[in-house]
């Protein structure tokens, strides 16, 4: 794609695909967690738990063996299942997938030259069909700790500013995906509610009740794409999380970005 390209289809659909340069940067995610989960099971194993150290001395990243470790401290480690969550999403190798260079040449065009910030950035798992976080219609925006509300009631326009979102395993209909709203970030920013999610989860969160006007002129795509792909979106973009339907997990991580050059950089630089 050229760089008009990219900046056309990015005005008309609100998102765009792009390939991974590096190959073993998804990887490295898929270690890391595999990595934690092994040390999470190990420390609530023991020696009559023949269940836990026959799948710990699996060092299989395949789809199967990550569910079956996740699945399992979920089930009977919940707490250390989430402070796996916690770290995951502080390991440097979701800084080094986002360094990727198709990643960055897009955003580095998106921004025009100008700078790349990486506001927020955060890997999420998910256990298919469960889901305990499925995401409603909405629009992303920067949830700073320095911000005294969440920075979806903040007056940011957004229109400048991007969310990349990588699965690291694929991301289909059978083990859950993203859909977005083909055009929708042209409507500008949309007052969202925070209220309980219908979509199998037990938390509250934000939630869009997508105009008429809207549903009406922007075609739903179901995004299906490959583990060596990324979606770039318009943090405007309206889009939610499709559950999968069958047993497995789900890897996924997401990243804002800015640049000093955009509108929402400097009505938030004040929180940082
Ligand atoms: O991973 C998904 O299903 C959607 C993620 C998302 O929309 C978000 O984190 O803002
Ligand atoms: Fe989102």
């Amino acid at each position: 794609m050229t760089n008009e390209d990219i900046l056309k289809k990015m005005k008309k659909y609100g998102y765009l695909i792009v390939n991974h340069s590096n190959k073993s940067s998804r990887k490295n995610v898929l270690t890391q967690a595999n990595r934690l989960a092994n040390f999470f099971l190990q420390r609530n194993s023991t020696k009559k738990d023949k269940k836990l150290t026959n799948i710990l001395d699996k060092n299989n990243l395949d789809q199967k063996s990550l569910f079956n470790k996740f699945n399992l401290l979920k089930l009977k480690h919940a707490k250390d299942s989430s402070r796996l969550y916690n770290m995951l999403g502080r390991d440097v190798c979701l800084s080094d997938h986002h360094n990727d260079k198709n990643i960055i040449d897009t955003l580095n065009i998106l921004f025009k030259k100008k700078n790349v910030f990486n506001v927020a950035q955060q890997i999420r798992i998910d256990l298919s069909p469960q889901y305990h976080h499925a995401l409603a219609w909405h629009q992303d925006h920067f949830d700073l700790p320095s911000m005294n509300k969440s920075g979806i009631f903040y007056n940011i326009s957004y229109r400048d500013s991007y969310t990349v979102w990588s699965p690291f395993t694929d991301a289909n209909k059978s083990i859950g995906t993203m859909e977005v709203l083909e055009g929708s970030h042209n409507f500008g920013r949309l007052k969202h509610e925070y209220k309980k999610n219908k979509v199998r989860t037990k938390s509250a969160y934000l939630e869009l009740k997508v105009p008429d006007k809207i549903k009406k002129k922007c075609k739903n795509k179901i995004i299906e794409i490959s583990n060596s792909q990324s979606v770039i979106f318009s943090m405007n973009l309206i889009h939610r999380t499709i559950p999968g339907n069958s047993e497995g997990v789900r890897l996924t991580g997401w990243g804002r970005f800015t640049s000093t050059a955009s509108e929402s950089f400097n009505k938030m630089v004040n929180y940082i």
